[in-house]
């Protein structure tokens, strides 16, 4: 049985939240469903949401802000939010069978981007905000037959931002998962944004059957909706945006698995959290494991997988 929380424990939770609040830079409001926190430094402004320990916004000095944020997204219990940096774990899409071994369904992308996280701390170096955030089994991933597991999610933000996802199978047998940083980028015009780094690479189109294909093109154009896991590659990818005279560059570390997608104007016109237009604001890059690169980890063994975003003007 899932067990719900009473307003008494949640207020002293939220209580001791407010206690890492940092005045003028690191602002926490529970005053609504989801507790938000909000990020002012000399460097940058960001928000994000405890549930799925979700960033929702970063914007460096003297740059548009980064990530796109549906404007129909859904803030409440236990749904996604759509657009930011959804933590998918620890399966990624539908449940597949490695990852599931005779267990029920479950979410897609898995449960961690909807489940509560714990905020561990907050602390200024350097004129960054540094923010750790955890998660362990509850009754929903005890469900899903993940019962013994940490997650922990270190957040740098300054003039660059850094996401660290660590895993820890606090458990006596392996933990198999697969895990995605599904950052969705905000560009002013989807077709017209050139993506650079993965020519040559081979990926599974989900658009087409899952046929495993290579990328002929140095710089990828989002044609209609684009769908792509490149397994077995650990590229810097680069994002141009000519509308916005920026680039944003994405490069990660101990992650096989990059992903790109677009839903394009069909797919967005199902999707009740989305605008009409929303896809033409967006493309996601996403630092993963998956599919063949999923992870096993051995009782007692961590990994960790982090991205990193860096944005520049040009001309
Ligand atoms: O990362 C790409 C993807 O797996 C797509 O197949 C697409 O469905 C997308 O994620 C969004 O998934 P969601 O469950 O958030 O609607």
């Amino acid at each position: 049985m899932i067990e719900k929380q009473t307003d008494e424990q949640t207020d002293e939770q939220n209580a001791g939240i407010k206690k890492l609040e940092i005045p003028g830079i690191f602002a926490i409001d529970a005053s609504n469903e989801l507790v938000k926190a909000t990020v002012t430094t000399k460097l940058c402004e960001a928000e994000i949401y405890l549930q799925g320990a979700h960033l929702t916004q970063w914007q460096p000095l003297g740059h548009e802000p980064v990530l796109f944020l549906s404007e129909r997204s859904s803030f409440t219990k236990g749904k996604a939010i759509r657009g930011g940096v959804p933590i998918i774990f620890p399966w990624f899409g539908a449940r597949t069978a490695t990852t599931s071994s005779n267990r029920t369904d479950g979410p897609a992308h898995g449960f961690a981007r909807t489940a509560d996280w714990q905020l561990l701390s907050a602390r200024m170096d350097n004129e960054q905000l540094i923010l750790s955030l955890s998660l362990e089994a509850n009754e929903t991933s005890k469900a899903l037959g993940f019962d013994q597991f940490r997650l922990t999610y270190r957040l740098i933000l300054g003039s660059e931002l850094t996401m660290e996802l660590t895993v820890e199978n606090l458990s006596a047998t392996t933990l198999e998962f697969a895990e995605a940083l599904h950052t969705y980028f905000l560009v002013s015009d989807a077709p017209e944004a050139q993506i650079s780094g993965l020519g040559g690479s081979l990926y599974y189109d989900k658009t087409d059957h899952f046929k495993q294909k290579r990328q002929e093109e140095a710089v990828l154009a989002l044609v209609g909706e684009t769908d792509r896991p490149y397994t077995s590659n650990a590229a810097t990818v680069l994002l141009t945006d000519p509308v916005l005279k920026r680039q944003i560059e994405v490069s990660k570390s101990n992650s096989q698995t990059t992903v790109v997608w677009n839903p394009g104007a069909n797919l967005t016109a199902k999707m009740a959290d989305m605008e009409p237009d929303g896809w033409q604001k967006m493309v996601c890059i996403e630092a993963a494991n998956a599919l063949e690169n999923a992870i096993t980890l051995a009782p007692g063994a961590q990994h960790t997988m982090s991205s990193q975003v860096v944005v520049t003007s040009c001309v």
